[in-house]
């Protein structure tokens, strides 16, 4: 029996991967690393340092800089970040989200955060959700983030819930792969390429409802 759903930030609730590319972009551009969307895809779901160590291989500079400087090198890249951040509206809820998350409540199920962003809460709150959660879990306090397990675990485990009481949500393949790996069942929503190792998919956040991942789990 479900009783509670734990879900992904970006790319599931709202698009932020935009805003994340955008500052990236800027920062890479400065170092002398040229980056495009289609490189941008590798980053969706990977933490801020992780993120960084990526951009900086792929313009063959992973040698370049002390830790020191690849920490002030990823504040500045989030403090573009948030300037951008700060204009989200509830209008930026992706199609769908504020139906299906109000149908999630309606039907006194409970509901948990997994985004690998620092900035979740922040992000909650401008789009008008966060009295909507039960829990956020802290990627601060995490020791590997996705596509370990740990995050969804520890989701689980903040919402009072067992592991096959809750359903994880997800766009990313690293997040598909973690929700897999703590052994709870998986949505994803995207392209049936990406999300071939979900449980079930749906293309659009529109297609999410509670009655069809019900009745999917039940089959
Ligand atoms: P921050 P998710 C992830 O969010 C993004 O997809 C990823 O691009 C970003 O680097 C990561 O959050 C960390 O974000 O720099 O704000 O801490 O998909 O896990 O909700
Ligand atoms: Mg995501």
């Amino acid at each position: 029996m479900i009783k509670g759903f734990i879900f992904d930030l970006d790319g599931v609730i709202t698009d932020t991967a935009e805003y994340h590319y955008l500052a990236w972009r800027e920062l890479a551009n400065k170092l002398g690393i040229s980056i495009d969307r289609k490189f941008n895809e590798q980053l969706k779901g990977i933490s801020r340092t992780d993120s960084l160590e990526k951009i900086l291989n792929y313009g063959g500079k992973s040698q370049t800089y002390s830790e020191a400087e690849k920490n002030e090198l990823a504040d500045e890249k989030n403090k573009e970040y948030q300037k951008l951040i700060q204009s989200i509206t509830p209008a930026d809820l992706l199609p769908g989200m504020a139906e299906f998350l109000a149908e999630i409540k309606a039907a006194n199920l409970k509901l948990g955060l997994a985004s690998a962003s620092k900035n979740g809460p922040f992000i909650l709150k401008r789009l008008g959700i966060a009295n909507l959660f039960d829990t956020v879990v802290d990627p601060e306090s995490l020791k590997k983030g996705k596509p370990d397990p740990e995050i969804f675990t520890k989701g689980a485990k903040q919402l009072g819930l067992t592991i096959p009481e809750c359903v994880g949500i997800e766009d990313a393949e690293a997040g598909i792969e973690s929700i897999n790996a703590a052994g709870m069942f998986s949505v994803g929503v995207g392209s049936p390429e990406a999300m071939r190792f979900s449980d079930i998919y749906v293309a659009k956040t529109a297609e999410l409802n509670l009655e069809m991942i019900q009745k999917q789990i039940k089959s």
